[in-house]
């Protein structure tokens, strides 16, 4: 490689790693700043700014990919006003474990929606009028990301039109394995806890890290 396509390719990956990433567009986001989605657990943003009604029951997450391929997991806390660290979601202040509300799946890019019902998760603290923080776990291939959304979960409350594309088929993300996004040769096979979540979204980052990479110098060659 010549020294004016490898810095050719040292900026082409640059500017991948600048533009691509995901946003969390239903419900409202706490805040995106694409440079700052590599710190958890919401994505630099340390403090709760607004809140929202979701419901309690039934409801759509929508976000949208910019990576080829991502994974992407959905945890909640519920019943603590400003969560700040992993230990706070899938777990009650009584020490009940739960969830994640989405588990790990795999995505194309594009936009994504995702069926999900916090009453179905059986928290007694999940109640109408609970305080609840949506984090979105997402790894396209450059690190872990992360996105929150800050709500109050009314029951009987249905997601308002027009903020879930209506071309979208929301996808039932069930049990440990992946649904019908994409193919299931990666999914991974650990029970989804709390703990192990996170040991696997860790892991996850630097295998995909390093495939992005390969596939970049292959390109390039
Ligand atoms: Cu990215």
């Amino acid at each position: 490689m010549k020294f004016s396509e490898s810095l050719l390719a040292a900026s082409l990956v640059a500017a991948a790693v600048v533009r691509a990433h995901f946003t969390l567009d239903y419900p409202q986001t706490r805040g995106l700043i694409h440079a700052d989605e590599p710190t958890p657990i919401c994505g630099g943003f340390n403090n709760v700014t607004n809140r929202t009604e979701f419901p309690l029951d039934a409801a759509e997450i929508q976000i949208n990919s910019h990576h080829t391929l991502a994974t992407v997991l959905i945890e909640v806390a519920v019943g603590i006003d400003d969560p700040s660290s992993f230990s706070q979601l899938n777990t009650t202040s009584s020490g009940q474990t739960y969830g994640p509300l989405v588990p790990f799946n795999q995505i194309p890019e594009g936009p994504a929606c995702y069926n999900v019902d916090i009453s179905s998760l059986g928290l007694a603290n999940a109640q109408n009028g609970t305080n609840a923080t949506i984090v979105i776990i997402y790894d396209g291939g450059d690190g872990n990301l992360f996105q929150c959304a800050d709500v109050t979960l009314v029951q009987g409350f249905k997601v308002p039109q027009g903020f879930i594309l209506s071309n979208l088929t929301c996808l039932t993300i069930t049990g440990n394995a992946t649904s019908n996004a994409t193919s299931t040769s990666a999914a991974p096979t650990n029970s989804p806890t709390s703990s192990s979540a996170l040991t696997f979204v860790q892991v996850s980052g630097i295998s995909l890290f390093a495939s992005f990479f390969l596939g970049m110098s292959v390109y390039f060659v």
